[in-house]
């Protein structure tokens, strides 16, 4: 079992795997011909006539996706009603025969590369328009969009596919080949990193809320041994029994336990997905979710070893609504305001501990009242692997007395330990306590291998 252990805390990222942890967080665009006839999945047959963004400006969604310090733009070029963003030549369903007449991919890569932001695409490969859908030849077609996409619009950080499988006009099913969409996407972005439920790089979460789990490993099984639960997910490849080991609900992934009947193991982080409103399309009765929802996800995402994808839909003249704007406006404040100045502080590892169980102090240059103490980050060295188990930070109060304040599981690439809620009433705990901190100890209780911290920053 150790030693099954120490292989796991060696399962690597790629470098562009590591390039998409650093962006922590970036937007999703969803814009299509839902956003004029207020549904969420488009029927195909809606004429492409009113599809007609009058004041389309991309440059506003990347001031808006700045302003909450995002790092890139993911669009959706197709969604599941077929119409395409771009004019491709393989459809008549797009915007070349709509009022508006624009390349809204090229408008929208070329807003992001002005605005210093990276830029990818969403293309559902579910497609209730196109007649092809249900056969084999639609695998060509949709390999045809891929390549218009991947080939015009420069440098594309992310692919991102879901695996939602409808009926086609027969009724019946298409059976998606995942692995020729990955090889293309290879082969002609090789530093674009592709999300599934799946994989190959990242996977989803397995809920459209928000919500990580309480432990978000990024090193996950690539396939069970017998004795474990026979585990389904949904779409073909699941059906096919392929790759439905990592089926994404799973609240153990990646755990000691959930590992240990493992045959094989892949470094595949989670990504926390949701809508900055109730739907992913623009519905002029929705109103933003409150700055707390927010900033409660960017904690245990961006804070949980995941990355946020936070969806801003256009509304029908293709801006970003004004309430969204100031809602994410009000966010980026707070990102800021929470944790630009660090606390002053000497990390030093005590030394005599073993690898696995390091401890580390933290010693402020001046002793800082509790209630200032608001949260510790932390995060490891992941390009090595992932390895944390379990830790717990305790502080020394100047009076000399000793309490817990914080623990955990996973650490990876950061885990954000919350002491002070900017949202709720002080913690009465830290506020009855002595007031002056001098130190903090973050014991590592537990790990796979050697412990390799990157970080260890207090604000
Ligand atoms: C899902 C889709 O069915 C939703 O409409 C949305 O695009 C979401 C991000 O992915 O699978």
């Amino acid at each position: 079992m150790i030693s099954f252990l120490r292989e796991a805390a060696h399962v690597k990222p790629s470098q562009k795997q590591l390039d998409w942890f650093e962006m922590e967080s970036y937007a999703f665009i969803h814009f299509s011909p839902n956003t004029y006839t207020d549904l969420e999945w488009g029927n195909g047959n809606e004429p492409e006539s009113i599809f007609n963004p009058t004041k389309l400006d991309c440059d506003q969604w990347v001031r808006a996706i700045k302003s909450a310090g995002m790092k890139g733009m993911v669009l959706t070029a197709k969604h599941h009603d077929g119409f395409c963003l771009w004019p491709s030549k393989y459809t008549e369903h797009s915007v070349k025969n709509s009022p508006c007449q624009k390349d809204i991919v090229k408008e929208a890569s070329e807003a992001c590369r002005r605005g210093g932001i990276k830029f990818g695409f969403y293309l559902s490969p579910w497609d209730r328009n196109s007649s092809y859908y249900g056969t084999p030849e639609y695998n060509d077609y949709f390999c045809n969009q891929l390549t218009e996409l991947l080939t015009n619009y420069g440098e594309i950080f992310y692919v991102w596919f879901d695996n939602a499988c409808g009926e086609g006009p027969d009724g019946k099913k298409q059976i998606y080949d995942f692995q020729r969409y990955f090889d293309l996407i290879h082969k002609l972005q090789p530093k674009a990193v592709i999300f599934n439920d799946f994989g190959p790089d990242i996977r989803w979460c397995g809920n459209e809320a928000g919500v990580a789990r309480h432990s978000e490993w990024a090193v996950v099984p690539t396939e069970l041994c017998h004795f474990a639960e026979p585990v389904t997910g949904p779409g073909p490849l699941a059906e096919e029994g392929n790759l439905s080991y990592m089926y994404n609900t799973d609240q153990e992934i990646g755990t000691m336990s959930n590992i240990l009947y493992s045959k094989g193991l892949a470094f595949v982080p989670a990504e926390i997905n949701m809508s900055i409103r109730p739907g992913w399309f623009w519905h002029e009765n929705e109103e933003p979710h409150s700055l707390e929802r927010l900033f409660k996800t960017y904690l245990t995402s961006v804070g949980a070893n995941a990355c946020f994808h936070l969806n801003l839909p256009p509304n029908r003249e293709g801006l970003i609504d004004e309430r969204d704007i100031r809602r994410l406006e009000e966010f980026g404040e707070l990102l800021r305001k929470e944790f630009s100045t660090p606390k002053a502080a000497k990390v030093e590892k005590v030394p005599g501990c073993p690898a696995t169980q390091p401890k580390y102090t933290i010693t402020f240059d001046q002793p800082i009242k509790a209630t200032e103490l608001k949260y510790v980050v932390l995060a490891e060295d992941i390009a090595e692997g992932q390895r944390v188990e379990a830790f717990r930070i305790t502080a020394d109060f100047a009076s000399g007395a000793q309490y817990a304040l914080a623990q955990g599981t996973c650490i990876g690439h950061k885990k954000i330990c919350q002491m002070q809620d900017p949202f709720a009433l002080q913690n009465p705990l830290i506020n009855d306590r002595t007031p002056e901190i001098r130190q903090l100890t973050l014991h590592i209780t537990a790990a796979r291998d050697e412990v390799l911290m990157k970080d260890i920053v207090v604000y």
